[in-house]
């Protein structure tokens, strides 16, 4: 296989709704799409990085330097055995993995529709039909947070993940927990906190959560194993792992008790399987997390999310969430049970809405 071309696209998307994390507030997404040709057929891809360097340290602007400059050069026209490669040809670039997964994601959907195979079963996904939760962020208030999450549940999700900063933590989950007593809940902290708030945090266990995600700093495993030795509640990294090598470390630190993998976060799809793999041979369990994806990335979330170590439900969720309008025929729709069927067309399994997406670029440039 060879890539004849790749286009970056810079794309902008309003949100329905604004997104609040512990770092800040989104109100209008900036993505870069990555679009490979090679042998006759073409292969999309995402970059999952946010618009500022806050929840990592990558975000649009670096990303489209990185493809541009170091990532795409060493793909581009040179004979790959298999997508795998991309991973491997693209290692020497230190960090910046969202940016070198959007390519990466693209050549396996470019390599899956040569084999003219779904993606999810050519990455070696197991399951027909995914579980969905949904991530909701800070709202202005707790009523709107309550009314907001008995809105979701209506639609089936089946887990509702809030987020928590200082401030807004155990009076909140407190809150949430006298009205929805039965539901499976869980708080992301998105690294808001230090190890001196242990006492604090631990009176989350009073609220029986079924993890708390990533409160410590965003590269530190050994504070999160000194908090998981006094928590009942699971921690779940996120920001903390960023490959298969730290996720081991992490799990034999005894630092959580869950991951969730995202594809940005780990660079692509064949680091995602290394990081799957390692939880499945320790028992760990993972889920797929989300960056408030258009469809493209939302549609190589539901194919990571089939392989069969994704027993928890994950941030993956109806297109209409996020969008007015998405880039991808048909949305992403999730079941009255909380669930999305998985797509059994080759490669993502959705069309691309080409005519919004040009409508919606802002910058473009192909390399050859
Ligand atoms: O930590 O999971 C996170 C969104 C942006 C940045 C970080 C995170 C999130 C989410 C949203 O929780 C998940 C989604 O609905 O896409
Ligand atoms: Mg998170």
């Amino acid at each position: 296989m060879k890539l004849s071309r790749v286009t970056l696209r810079e794309i902008r998307m309003p949100l329905v709704h604004f997104f609040e994390t512990s770092f800040g507030r989104t109100t209008e997404r900036r993505m870069i799409l990555v679009e490979v040709e090679g042998e006759g057929s073409t292969g999309w891809g995402e970059v999952t990085a946010g618009e500022n360097p806050f929840y990592n340290e990558e975000w649009t602007d670096a990303a489209w330097l990185i493809l541009r400059d170091y990532a795409v050069p060493r793909v581009l026209g040179r004979e790959l055995r298999n997508a795998c490669e991309v991973s491997d040809l693209t290692a020497h670039i230190r960090g910046h993995q969202m940016a070198r997964a959007g390519l990466e994601v693209a050549v396996w959907e470019l390599e899956a529709r040569l084999a003219n195979q779904p993606l999810w079963r050519h990455i070696g996904g197991a399951r027909t039909e995914i579980a969905c939760g949904v991530s909701i962020g800070i709202q202005n208030s707790v009523e709107q947070l309550l009314e907001k999450i008995a809105r979701e549940l209506a639609s089936g999700y089946q887990r509702i993940k809030i987020k928590i900063k200082p401030g807004w933590d155990v009076d909140v989950v407190r809150a949430v927990r006298e009205r929805f007593p039965n539901i499976k809940l869980m708080a992301d902290a998105n690294s808001a906190y230090r190890l001196s708030d242990a006492p604090h945090l631990k009176q989350l266990d009073a609220f029986y959560l079924m993890m708390i995600e990533q409160p410590l700093a965003h590269d530190d495993i050994i504070d999160h194993a000194k908090l998981q030795a006094q928590l009942d509640t699971p921690i779940c990294l996120d920001e903390c792992i960023r490959n298969g090598h730290m996720a081991e470390q992490a799990i034999e630190m005894r630092a959580c008790g869950i991951i969730n993998i995202k594809l940005g976060r780990v660079g692509g799809f064949a680091e995602a399987r290394r990081v799957h793999d390692a939880c499945r041979e320790r028992g760990i369990p993972v889920w797929c997390g989300g960056m408030l994806e258009s469809g493209v990335g939302r549609a190589h979330n539901i194919a990571l999310s089939t392989l069969d170590n994704f027993v928890l439900p994950g941030d993956v969720s109806a297109s209409r969430r996020y969008w007015q309008r998405d880039i991808i025929l048909p949305p992403v729709e999730v079941s009255p049970q909380g669930t999305i069927a998985v797509s059994d067309k080759p490669g993502f399994g959705y069309d691309l809405d080409l005519d919004y997406i040009r409508q919606i670029t802002v910058r473009e440039e192909t390399l050859r």
